[in-house]
């Protein structure tokens, strides 16, 4: 019965980013900033090779060489430069019936607006992503599994690990709901004065 059901489809979070440092006194003109980007996951302790086989990235082509292919954790690139760009990647996953996954990246050097580069915080641009297995071969689904145990290949070590944005998924779920509750409720106000004021204003025309 078990092996004759569809195998279920498996969503991994997958997040996409990176820390760029500016050198300050160190830096020159073409090497402003040193920068990380990466593909990580969502868990600090789980293991991404054991389900990723490689990462490749696609970098501007001033970078040399220009594209670079991470094949085990982890899947980040670190190199200098002083320009941002539009960084291409592929995810290939360890079963090749599933397709490269082509992600994009803004590699961020400067902060927003007109704060002033700093070299105690670097400029960090992440985003929370996902990757749909629709019918994962059980190979596939066991190392899945085998991706749920702790593993010092999980990011919790990085250097850059203190400056990752903190995704968690039912807090901002839980945000969004109390956003949502707070406007129906002022939504509801609004709507209640304004057929006050209706009522009030007939009032008025009636009595005058
Ligand atoms: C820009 N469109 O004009 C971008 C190009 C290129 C960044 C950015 C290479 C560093 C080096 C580097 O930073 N390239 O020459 O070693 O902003």
């Amino acid at each position: 019965m078990a092996e004759t059901a569809e195998p279920q489809p498996v969503t991994k979070p997958v997040i996409v980013g990176s820390v760029a440092y500016w050198l300050g006194k160190r830096a020159d003109e073409s090497k402003s900033h040193e920068w990380t980007i990466h593909v990580r996951t969502l868990d600090a302790d789980e293991d991404p090779g054991l389900w990723i086989k490689k990462v490749v990235f696609h970098l501007h082509p001033t970078l040399v060489p220009p594209t670079r292919v991470v094949e085990t954790p982890p899947f980040e690139v670190t190199d200098q430069g002083w320009g941002e760009f539009e960084v291409q990647m592929e995810i290939y996953f360890h079963d090749a019936s599933d397709k490269p996954l082509p992600l994009t990246h803004l590699l961020k050097l400067y902060p927003d607006g007109d704060q002033a580069p700093s070299a105690a915080r670097p400029v960090v641009s992440e985003r929370y992503d996902e990757c749909v297995f629709n019918a994962p071969s059980a190979a596939l689904r066991a190392r899945f599994d085998a991706a749920a145990n702790p593993s010092p290949n999980g990011w919790r070590t990085s250097p850059h690990a203190k400056w990752y944005t903190p995704f968690e998924p039912q807090e901002q779920y839980d945000q969004l709901q109390q956003m949502y509750q707070t406007i129906t409720a002022e939504l509801q106000h609004a709507s209640k004065r304004r057929l006050a004021l209706e009522e009030e204003l007939r009032h008025q025309r009636f009595n005058g």
